[in-house]
């Protein structure tokens, strides 16, 4: 059994010598991404063992990526070689630093990831770990990804932790049900992390992290993004902990709350939409704000605090150290242009998260 098994479609990327429209960038340089690979790529520089589960093609772009997610200590044995769909790639331009608005093309359409499906995926293997990572992007796919998903969430006894990021690309969606399928797999995980801007985009959501978490009051830990300001995890007493359990702590209303320790949000009552039971309060979240960087790409910025949370939960630290070593990992991604940085070791995020608390905004 492995830490983390992170599931999902890597593609060479593209990124643009200069600045300006697609149309008009000469050349580019190569360099990877995959929402799910990064996650792993910075979980084994925190020490974790992670095992990348994926397909590539039997091209020279499927051997790069294979090479270089396995550069980072991944255990890649488990990515299959398709020998009729070429890996993806995908290009894009550096984007508005203001606005962060860049131009993406994919060309991933009958790749070899997208192809993944219940029955060329070893489900046992995937399931021999503590946390298995997946996200929203791999919904949108193929119809044959989806299956897998759900069948992956699906709640037994060997389903292992599930963490779920919603990465809503609504460029990837054939159809508007996009929205709908990630508010159904979010609700079925374990730790979820969200953007407030994703959540509204996606589901509308405008009311901020506690709008959020009432609207997906489900997930053991939910952690809202807030881009440049912070982020803002909720944690239920009710939550599948697993091996990860937090502390348990008395929070202000005299409640005990797993790990609860940030500004209380609004606690209206309200009631679980699918059921009759009354739902109790919504447990207050517990708010850490960023590093103040300067950014040179988001991209790829949410999977590395994802890295980062989800070493620290598998860690067993407090909730607040769990937010700090994702806004870390988070600042080695902003700072540098690709979509997987050279994420920070175990030694550096532990020094840098026990700073005192003024430096952290
Ligand atoms: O989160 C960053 C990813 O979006 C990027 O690396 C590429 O996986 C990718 C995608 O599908 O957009």
């Amino acid at each position: 059994v492995v830490d983390v098994v992170a599931l999902g479609e890597s593609m060479v990327t593209f990124l643009p010598t200069r600045g300006g429209r697609l149309a008009d960038v000469p050349s580019f340089d190569r360099a990877i991404g995959g929402a799910e690979s990064n996650v792993a790529c910075g979980l084994a520089a925190a020490g974790h063992a992670v095992r990348w589960v994926s397909r590539v093609g039997s091209d020279g772009f499927g051997d790069h990526l294979v090479e270089t997610v396995g550069g980072y200590g991944v255990d890649v044995s488990a990515v299959r070689r398709d020998s009729w769909r070429p890996t993806g790639v995908y290009f894009r331009t550096a984007g508005d630093r203001a606005t962060d608005a860049h131009e993406v093309a994919y060309y991933r359409a009958g790749s070899a990831a997208s192809a993944m499906s219940v029955e060329n995926v070893d489900l046992a293997s995937v399931r021999a770990a503590r946390v298995l990572h997946l996200s929203g992007i791999t919904a949108a796919l193929s119809e044959g990804c989806l299956t897998l998903l759900r069948a992956l969430m699906t709640p037994g006894e060997d389903r292992p932790l599930m963490s779920f990021d919603v990465n809503h690309r609504a460029g990837l969606w054939r159809d508007a049900e996009g929205p709908r399928v990630l508010l159904e797999l979010a609700r079925g995980a374990d730790i979820v992390f969200v953007g407030e801007d994703e959540a509204e985009e996606a589901w509308g959501i405008s009311g901020g992290p506690s709008a959020i978490r009432a609207a997906l009051p489900e997930p053991g830990v939910l952690v809202v993004k807030q881009g440049a300001v912070g982020a803002t995890a909720f944690v239920s007493a009710a939550g599948r902990w697993g091996l990860v359990a937090p502390r348990p702590t008395q929070s202000a209303g005299g409640r005990v709350a797993p790990g609860g320790s940030g500004p209380a949000e609004s606690s209206s009552p309200h009631v679980r939409a699918s059921g009759t039971h009354p739902r109790p309060a919504p447990e207050p979240g517990t708010f850490v704000p960023a590093l103040h960087v300067d950014v040179v790409a988001t991209t790829g910025a949410g999977d590395a605090f994802a890295a980062g949370f989800l070493s620290a939960t598998l860690r067993g630290l407090p909730l607040k150290t769990r937010l700090r070593h994702g806004h870390l990992h988070a600042a080695a991604a902003l700072t540098t242009p690709g979509d997987l940085a050279t994420p920070p070791t175990r030694d550096t995020t532990d020094r840098l998260a026990a700073v005192a608390d003024d430096a952290w905004g």
